[in-house]
């Protein structure tokens, strides 16, 4: 049996999935990364983090440390200086001057060619990849997939309401659109949020690797309601999924009289 304690910290114990929120917090871990570039983002996360840590104990010995070298006691006689000799002012120019240099534009490096190499360069028109179509609303998110036919918006559509799924394997890709006021669409296992925004198509990539029930968040504060935004996204390996793929579509078609105008919400997949 699981204390009450153990089942707060972690749900992974009675869902066998997921880590629990609690138990991110209290061991100061993001989620579990299930995606193939998570980790670029979790690096650079944690060298920003442990560069900090780094300088403000630095900052932190200088602070409580100079006051003691120079204190009265062991210093009767003052000395009295204003760092304006010409070569304390170098000394102080060429340490900046290093940081700009060394972290901070490093750091821009490195997240620029992420973006540019990874995260924005979306697999090719003729790629094998798995297309979802994301509508967001106050507050819930449509997830549409194209159906037999490949083609969106059509009969054979399939729509799953807060409740998306995905295959292990496979580039998925998605694009997205808002009804209302700007979402942002947020998986937190692979690190990527994108806004969906009204009267624009946005699109982000993700390759998860590990089949499980995972959080879904919208990242952008968007009204009363916000925090009810959340959805699971359901990874299967690919067969399960394929499964998944055609009951529900055979769920879907045979629904096809109860159909309303509603649910055409999709558009013709855009490159
Ligand atoms: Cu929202």
């Amino acid at each position: 049996m699981f204390s009450l304690l153990e089942l707060l910290v972690s749900p992974a114990m009675a869902t066998g999935t997921n880590k629990g929120l609690l138990h991110s917090i209290l061991h100061l871990a993001p989620p579990e990364d299930i995606s193939e570039h998570g980790h670029l983002i979790d690096w650079l996360f944690n060298y920003t983090t442990n560069l900090n840590i780094l300088f403000l104990v630095l900052l932190l010995v200088c602070l409580f440390g100079f006051p003691f070298l120079y204190s009265r006691r062991k210093n009767p006689k003052p000395y009295y200086t204003y760092g304006n000799k010409k070569k304390q002012i170098i000394f102080v120019t060429l340490i900046g001057v290093a940081v700009f240099l060394f972290i901070d534009l490093n750091i821009t490096r490195i997240s620029n060619d992420d973006y540019i190499n990874v995260f924005m360069n979306f697999p090719d028109k003729d790629e094998d990849v798995e297309k979802v179509e994301v509508l967001a609303q106050q507050w819930m998110w449509s997830f549409r997939y194209a159906g037999q036919d490949g083609k969106f918006n059509t009969d054979d559509d399939v729509i799953t309401i807060n409740d998306l799924r995905v295959p292990t394997g496979k580039k998925i890709v998605f694009q997205m659109i808002s009804k209302d006021v700007i979402h942002s669409f947020f998986l937190p296992n692979t690190r990527r949020k994108v806004d969906a925004i009204p009267g624009r198509i946005t699109r982000m990539w993700v390759n998860v690797n590990k089949p499980g029930v995972y959080d879904i968040a919208c990242a952008e504060m968007c009204g009363t309601y916000h925090y009810r935004m959340q959805a699971k996204m359901t990874v299967y390996d690919p067969q399960e999924y394929n499964n998944w793929l055609v009951e529900a579509q055979k769920k879907s078609s045979e629904q096809k009289e109860i159909l309303t105008a509603d649910m055409f919400w999709g558009w013709k997949w855009n490159y």
